[in-house]
């Protein structure tokens, strides 16, 4: 695999010497590797090679447009605020060839960026400061790209954040019963199934023209912006895969999932999953001090009742590629999903509970 790895990175950089490609990160999707390289002077430094999964990304080429449409647009707005533009936003290194992937022998898509040093991206909240550093940088996020051409994305998963669509293939998923495992899971299926109206919450209010739709990156998860190491500050939002046309509540509610749980994601005492509403209140600061600016009314009763739906969508992805065999999401254990799913329901139940509580607070930031 090295020697594969090897040549595979050599598509991308040939001037310089391959010294390794170590497998990296946490995700549940792509398969990355940090490739280290040495220059002519000695200098030793890596760059972020990644598989892209394309059983999940029909399209790798479109994907890979999208991204370099965001990252062009974001880096100029970066540039005219006399920001650092290769740390504060992604920066693809093409081919030798000039292309902005390369499809190897096997049909395999590979990218590369370049990496961003001294930052580091976390798989749960190391301490307050950072998660309202995190909601101010997803709001900053959707504040950049609000004047982004949205009819030049491609949507690399069309209906992605469609919870209604999501609903309809967990139930196709149970009729099918692939790998044989509803038997297995029926308190699961009818804690679903008792919440079908709830799958409509936010795509009503975008289909009924209520919210408008945003440039939205759709996958907010704490482990997908870097912090720098030395100031703290979240200064890229990295796994531009699926920034598409969306609900500004999408980005806030996955990062609320995520972020503001008191548990991991896999955790398998539930015992200790809740959520944080204090976390949710430091988030929410965060956020709303740049979005509160652009939001409209409507998109900020949205948010508390995103984060409810976000989490429930995730968890009934989770609950429907365990019914279809673990084909999905990356397992590192049985039952992976299953456990995955467990924290997002038992989340979605405190959330149910705390939703007034969620709105004050949303409307408490919002007004400051
Ligand atoms: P996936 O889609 O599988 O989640 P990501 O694009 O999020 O893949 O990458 C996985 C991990 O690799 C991230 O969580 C982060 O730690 C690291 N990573 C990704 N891009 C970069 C980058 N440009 N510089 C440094 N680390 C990165
Ligand atoms: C996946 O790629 P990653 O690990 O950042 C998934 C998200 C889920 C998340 C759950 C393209 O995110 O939608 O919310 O796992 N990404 C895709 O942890 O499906
Ligand atoms: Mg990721």
């Amino acid at each position: 695999m090295t020697n594969d790895l090897q040549s595979l990175a050599k598509q991308f950089i040939n001037t310089d010497l391959f010294l390794k490609a170590d497998p990296y990160g946490e995700g549940h999707i792509n398969d990355t590797y940090a490739v280290t390289f040495q220059k002519s002077d000695g200098t030793v430094y890596r760059t972020l090679m990644q598989r892209i999964n394309h059983t999940v990304f029909a399209d790798p080429a479109a994907l890979m447009s999208n991204i370099h449409g965001v990252t062009e647009f974001l880096k100029n707005k970066i540039c005219v605020a006399h920001g650092d533009a290769i740390r504060e936003s992604m920066t693809i290194i093409p081919t030798q060839g000039g292309s902005l992937f390369y499809q190897d022998e096997k049909g395999e898509y590979w990218r590369m960026y370049i990496f961003i040093e001294n930052a580091t991206t976390y798989q749960s909240c190391r301490n307050e400061q950072d998660f309202y550093n995190c909601g101010f940088a997803f709001g900053k996020f959707q504040r950049l790209l609000s004047d982004y051409p949205i009819a030049e994305l491609t949507e690399s998963i069309p209906d992605f954040h469609n919870t209604v669509k999501r609903f309809a293939a967990l139930q196709e998923a149970i009729r099918q019963n692939k790998a044989g495992r509803v038997s297995l899971v029926q308190p699961e299926i009818d804690f679903a199934l008792k919440r079908e109206k709830d799958a409509g919450e936010i795509i009503d209010l975008l289909n009924k023209g209520m919210m408008p739709y945003r440039v939205t990156h759709n996958d907010t998860k704490l482990n997908n912006i870097m912090i720098d190491d030395t100031t703290g500050e979240a200064i890229c939002v990295i796994d531009l895969d699926t920034v598409m046309q969306g609900a500004a509540c999408y980005d806030f509610g996955d990062s609320i999932r995520f972020g503001a749980s008191t548990a991991a994601e896999d955790e398998t005492d539930l015992g200790k999953v809740s959520l944080d509403l204090h976390l949710f209140g430091v988030f929410t600061k965060g956020y709303l001090k740049v979005a509160k600016e652009f939001l409209t009314e409507t998109e900020l009763y949205s948010l508390a009742i995103g984060a409810k739906i976000m989490t429930f969508e995730c968890g009934i992805r989770f609950l429907t590629d365990y019914l279809n065999g673990d084909t999905y999401f990356k397992i590192h254990r049985e039952h992976h999903n299953l456990d995955r799913c467990h924290t997002q329901f038992k989340l979605v139940v405190d959330m149910e509970q705390k939703m007034q509580q969620m709105q004050d607070i949303v409307h408490r930031y919002c007004t400051k």
